[in-house]
């Protein structure tokens, strides 16, 4: 095993070194990348793996970069072994763009069951140059070169891409974390578009996992007294915030594109990206055809059947919003109708990362935003993904509320919870921490002694849910606990009716557990949260320079794990004189909920809400989002509900509790 393991780090090990490593050649309209390498002619089992530039972006958005990852995917996957994957990859490394390279090494470890059990490096350790700029990472090199005893990590601070003369610029923290970003890549990565991947139900996670990164980015956009997120109104309105990424898309110093404020977005023609002509046209009919799809109740599939879409118990099918997910998205392989729907949200990813240089007028590299690594990191990721999300929302709100017996679970009373974090109830504290990591595997220049990023990062201490439940059936009952976070004032301090609350509530944790009959008390560590993947098994341990392995997790199959929200960003930054919040706890029926299969292997489960587990169903039978992702029911029991606490206070299974969450900047450590 620790053999397997090193020789998987030295595939990632400098993806940019190589005869050609990083060196830039345009095309002039012969196909959409000029081969670089040896000379010799590409093997033909590599297909269309040859058609992406070396040292440009490869794009999981662009269609034509998804053939291309398709071949080369395809080529590793005949691999039985780490020894015969090495000989693939020494073969083509030269030949092929080095990002989709790296992407789908990654991809055949976490597909191949054989070679799931090695852990694939992080991207912020395997391209640095998407995390730190050039700048930085030469001089570090440099300096390493003058003085190999050097210990001095590089040190990204907050004010990296912008200062704080915008206002937007006091997320940039949030925005430009290196636990989200890799979430982000890794979530792309395990939930592929048209690599001949069925996920189950991929369409409604894209769909919740996005929906949860926004109530997350507000509620942070809440804890700095800002709006929350305004979605894109269409694609004719100019991009109200620019964007400056400051990183390099290889480490020969080849910039990202970047944004001005107030930028009109244009058709766009990008030959040297494998783009056709893309029009705003395209995507205004797309976007309403789809619309007529929620409006008319169906979506019609290639030969004109009209498919219903409801998000009631799916009988052989799937439920209506994973066949919107998968149409919007869009994936070819799985939407209804894709010459007719689309390719919606990754046609949008596209035209705003090329709205500096459409038709390559300037031969300006694609912007910060057109690709899942770094995509995050931009103010208009959020406003695009609104607008994608409220398209989701219109569909969800066409759904019948959830009726009592959905909602309800007899014989079972929540009579208190609370959070305990350093002894101190119901007070939560963040703060400042900070992560190093090793960069010099990422980069072609510096020595052997190894260069540093230190991060500084949003954090907290752990702390416990404490949860108070008596059982009143006369036996044990299995029971799905359901813990959500919500900010509990809006933005002019008012408190929020349940439909202007609802898109704010963050899944905080969802775990089963067996309720024995009379009084439970249950304590649940926020560490074990459904939605963050452990830094211990995504992030190697650095100690003074020193990789530390934990021997913990032995045989479990890390290649999903890098999939999960970030533990560190957990919890929302809440406000230094104390932000008030609300927890709302809900226990649902196991029996209910539960997902007949058997689960072989060792998957990695951190993490399941937001990345399901592989090769398995997603472990829930309710819809994702669930009971936030409808409307309130009017009425129950004679009672009007307009609120959450309304709703909280109808059912015994329910719960709400005030809290507070605290920002203590630089104090966190001194707890
Ligand atoms: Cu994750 Cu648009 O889908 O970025």
């Amino acid at each position: 095993m620790a053999t397997e393991q090193s020789q998987v780090l030295e595939l990632f090990e400098k993806p940019f070194r190589g005869p050609s490593g990083g060196s830039i050649s345009f095309p002039t309209g012969e196909g959409i990348g000029t081969r670089i390498g040896t000379g010799a002619r590409p093997p033909p089992e590599l297909g269309y793996a040859t058609s992406l530039q070396r040292g440009r972006v490869f794009s999981v958005f662009i269609r034509a970069h998804r053939r291309a990852a398709r071949s080369l995917c395809e080529y590793f996957m005949r691999a039985r072994n780490i020894g015969e994957l090495t000989s693939l990859a020494n073969a083509c490394r030269n030949l092929v763009n080095e990002q989709l390279f790296i992407y789908c090494l990654s991809f055949v470890i976490i597909r191949k069951p054989e070679l799931r059990r090695v852990r694939i490096p992080t991207v912020v350790e395997t391209f640095p140059s998407k995390f730190a700029s050039q700048e930085m990472l030469q001089q570090a090199g440099n300096e390493i070169n003058r003085n190999p005893a050097r210990t001095e990590p590089i040190v990204i601070n907050q004010e990296f891409s912008g200062t704080l003369i915008k206002p937007e610029h006091r997320l940039s923290y949030w925005r430009e974390d290196y636990g989200i970003n890799s979430h982000h890549w890794h979530w792309h990565l395990v939930f592929p578009v048209e690599m001949d991947i069925r996920r189950d139900r991929k369409g409604e996670i894209f769909y919740y996992m996005h929906q949860q990164m926004l109530a997350r980015y507000d509620m942070e956009r809440l804890s700095h007294s800002l709006n929350r997120v305004l979605p894109l109104t269409g694609f004719r309105e100019p991009i109200v915030d620019g964007y400056f990424s400051k990183l390099t898309v290889n480490n020969s110093g080849r910039a990202w594109g970047t944004r001005q404020d107030n930028t009109t977005l244009k058709d766009i023609r990008r030959d040297d990206f494998g783009l056709g002509f893309i029009s705003i046209s395209d995507l205004e009919l797309y976007y309403s055809r789809l619309l007529d799809a929620v409006h008319q109740g169906f979506i019609q599939d290639r030969q004109g059947n009209r498919i219903p879409l409801t998000d009631g118990p799916p009988n052989r099918g799937k439920r209506g919003i994973d066949i919107l997910g998968d149409a919007f998205e869009a994936d070819a392989e799985l939407s209804v109708n894709y010459p007719f729907y689309g390719d919606l949200h990754n046609f949008a990813h596209v035209l705003i990362s090329f709205s500096h240089d459409p038709d390559f007028a300037h031969r300006e590299e694609v912007g910060a935003i057109g690709d899942p690594a770094t995509s995050m990191r931009d103010p208009t990721f959020y406003r695009l993904h609104k607008f994608v999300d409220e398209f989701f929302q219109e569909y969800k709100l066409q759904q019948r509320p959830y009726n009592n017996e959905e909602l309800g679970l007899p014989g079972v009373r929540v009579v208190r919870i609370g959070v305990l974090q350093d002894g101190v109830p119901n007070n939560l504290r963040t703060g400042w921490n900070q992560r190093e990591f090793e960069a010099g595997r990422g980069l072609d220049f510096g020595g052997s002694a190894p260069i540093r990023l230190r991060f500084t990062h949003l954090d907290h201490r752990p702390f416990d849910y404490h949860l108070q439940i008596m059982n009143t059936l006369p036996a044990e009952k299995d029971v799905t606990v359901r813990i959500f976070l919500a900010p509990t004032l809006d933005e002019r301090g008012n408190r929020m009716s349940f439909m202007d609350q609802r898109l704010l509530w963050t899944e905080m944790d969802k775990f089963v557990t067996k309720l024995t009959p009379g009084e439970n008390k249950l304590v649940r560590s926020s560490r074990d949260s459904s939605i963050t993947a452990p830094p211990e098994i995504t992030f190697r341990e650095l100690e003074a320079g020193r990789e530390i392995t934990s021997g913990t997790q032995a045989g479990v199959e890390f290649g999903q794990c890098g999939c999960g929200w970030p533990r560190h960003m957990l919890l929302p930054r809440g406000m230094p004189q104390g932000m008030d919040f609300q927890l709302f706890v809900m226990l649902t029926d196991h029996a209910v909920d539960k997902v007949e299969q058997v689960i072989r292997g060792r998957p990695c489960t951190n993490a399941v809400s937001y990345c399901g587990i592989l090769d398995s169903k997603f472990p829930d039978a309710r819809p994702m989002g669930f009971p936030f992702d409808r409307r309130n029911p009017a009425m129950i029991n004679g009672n009007v509900i307009q609120t959450a606490g309304e709703l909280a206070a109808q059912f015994d299974n329910m719960v709400m509790e005030d809290i507070k969450i605290t920002f203590v900047g630089n104090q966190l450590q001194r707890a």
